[in-house]
C-alpha cells in the first residue's frame, strides 16, 4: 500500500488505523510465494435463455463434442442471417447473481459463522470476469477498469462500471471487428451439442443472449469469495469428475505462423486464458486457430495446470503468483477502505495503466447498483 506518511501520523495520533489511499500495480511488488487459493467448489448454476430470462437450473448447459484436430469450420457462416446478438448497451451489473442468491439463500446461509455480521458467509460477491481483470492488472498496458463496491450486511459486492474509453470503443467498432466477435460464438456452435447424446447443429441460430453460468465458492488468502462465470460446455462422459472439473472453455485465436506471433500468444493471450479458467477451476481450454478468413485451421487443447510451464521460456513473462498476490492485496485494500455498510454508498475503484489504483466515494449516485428488490428480499 502507498501511504502518505503525514496522513498516517495525523490519523494514528487519534488512535485510528488509516486506510491507504492507493495501491501500486507494479508486478515486482507481488513476486512472493503463491497465496492460498482453495479448490473452487460449485455451489450452484443458472441459465439465461434466448431472451436473457433467468432460470435457476442448467437448461443452457451444452456438451463437448470432440472436433478432431483438423476440422473444417467456417466461422463466417451465419453471421448475416443466423445471428441474434445480445444488446451490450444494457448493463445487467450483478443482477443475475443476485437473483441466484435470492433463490438459493438457504443453501448459502453460513452455518459456520455464529455472528450475523456477514449474512451470506462470504466477503465478496462478483463476476468471475471482474476477478480476471484484477488478476491481469499488473501486466495490462492497454485498458483500465472501474469497479464499484458496496457493503451490504457485511458482504462486499463488486460490479464493473464501463470506462469512458471502453464505451467509445464499443460504440465505434469496425464492421470487421463486429464480425470477428461472432466467430468465437460460431466456434462454440460447431463444438457443442444441446443433449448429452446429440451432435452440434451447425445450421442453427447463434444467439448470444443464451448462457450457462456456474456459481463457485472459494477462498483467496483470507478472502471468502462467491462468484459466477459463464461456462461453454462440459465433458459428456458420465464418469467425468464433478463440476467445475468437467467443464471445458472454448476459445478462438489467430493462427500462429511466426516466432513473434507465438511469443505474443504466450505473453498476452495465454495470460488472459489462464486467469479466466484458473479462477473457477476449469481445467482445460480447447482452442480453434483460424486464418484471416475465419476458417479454423487447427484445434489444440491447453491444460490450465500446464500453462505456467509452457510460458517459462519467454523472456520477462507473466507469473501466476504475481496475478494472485495482486488480487489478494487489492481485496485487502477494498476491505480496509469500504467500512460503511450501506447499499446506496458506492466506493468506485479506478485504475489506468501505469498508474496506482485509487478510489472515490459516491452516495445515492448513478453508481449505486444493488437493486431495491434485492435489499428488500435480504431484509426479510
Ligand atoms: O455487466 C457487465 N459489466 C458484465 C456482465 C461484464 C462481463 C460479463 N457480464 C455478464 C453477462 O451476464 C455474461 O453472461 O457475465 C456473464 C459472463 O460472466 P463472466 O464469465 O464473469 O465473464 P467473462 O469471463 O468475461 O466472459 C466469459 C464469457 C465470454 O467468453 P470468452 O471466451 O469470450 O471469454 O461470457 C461472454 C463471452 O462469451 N461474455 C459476455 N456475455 C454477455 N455479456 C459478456 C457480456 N458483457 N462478457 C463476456
Ligand atoms: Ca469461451
Amino acid at each position: 500500500f502507498n501511504d502518505d506518511p503525514s496522513t498516517q501520523k495525523r490519523f494514528r495520533a487519534g488512535g485510528e488505523t488509516p486506510a491507504p489511499r492507493s495501491l501500486s500495480t507494479r508486478a515486482q511488488l507481488y513476486e512472493r510465494v503463491f497465496p492460498q487459493y482453495r479448490q473452487p467448489v460449485e455451489v450452484g448454476v443458472f441459465s439465461l435463455d434466448s431472451e436473457r430470462a433467468f432460470f435457476n437450473d442448467s437448461r443452457q448447459l451444452r456438451y463437448y463434442v470432440d472436433p478432431g484436430n483438423k476440422p473444417s469450420f467456417n466461422l463466417r457462416d451465419g453471421y448475416r442471417d443466423r445471428f441474434i446478438k445480445r444488446d451490450d448497451g444494457v448493463k445487467e451489473r450483478l443482477d443475475h447473481i443476485l437473483r441466484w442468491i435470492v433463490a438459493n439463500r438457504p443453501k448459502l446461509h453460513s452455518t459456520h459463522t455464529s455472528s450475523s455480521s456477514c449474512t451470506l458467509g462470504v466477503n465478496f460477491v462478483t463476476w468471475r470476469g471482474h476477478l480476471t481483470k484484477l488478476l491481469t492488472t499488473p501486466y495490462e498496458t492497454q485498458e483500465g477498469w472501474l469497479l464499484a463496491v458496496s457493503k451490504f450486511r457485511g458482504t462486499l459486492y463488486m460490479s464493473e462500471v464501463e470506462t469512458e474509453a471502453a464505451r467509445v470503443n464499443r460504440e465505434n467498432r469496425t464492421e470487421r471487428h463486429e464480425e470477428m466477435m461472432y466467430w468465437g460464438y460460431k466456434f462454440e456452435q460447431y463444438i457443442c451439442a444441446d443433449d448429452v447424446n446429440g451432435v452440434p447443429d451447425r445450421g442453427g441460430v447463434v444467439n448470444t443472449n443464451e448462457a450457462f453460468c456456474t456459481v463457485v465458492q472459494t477462498r483467496l488468502a483470507d478472502h471468502k469469495l462467491l462468484f459466477s462465470g459463464e461456462v461453454d460446455c462440459r465433458d459428456k462422459d458420465p464418469r467425468a469428475p464433478p463440476a467445475p472439473a468437467c467443464y471445458v472453455e472454448l476459445k478462438t485465436s489467430a493462427e500462429i505462423c511466426t516466432p513473434k506471433q507465438r511469443s505474443n500468444f504466450h505473453r498476452y493471450k495465454l495470460l488472459k486464458w489462464w486467469a479466466q479458467s484458473f479462477l473457477p477451476g476449469v481445467p482445460r481450454i480447447v482452442a480453434g486457430f483460424r486464418d484471416h478468413d475465419g476458417v479454423v485451421v487447427s484445434v489444440e487443447t491447453f491444460h490450465i495446470s500446464k500453462i505456467s510451464q509452457l510460458i517459462k521460456n519467454e523472456y520477462n513473462c507473466w507469473k501466476p503468483t504475481v496475478c494472485m498476490n495482486f488480487c489478494s492485496d487489492f481485496l485487502s485494500f477494498v476491505k480496509s477502505v469500504v467500512k460503511e455498510d450501506n447499499p446506496r454508498l458506492v466506493y468506485l475503484f479506478a485504475w489506468e495503466p501505469h498508474r496506482d489504483v485509487t478510489y472515490t466515494v459516491h452516495r445515492d449516485s448513478q453508481y449505486t447498483f444493488l437493486p431495491d428488490w434485492y435489499i428488500k428480499e435480504m431484509a426479510s
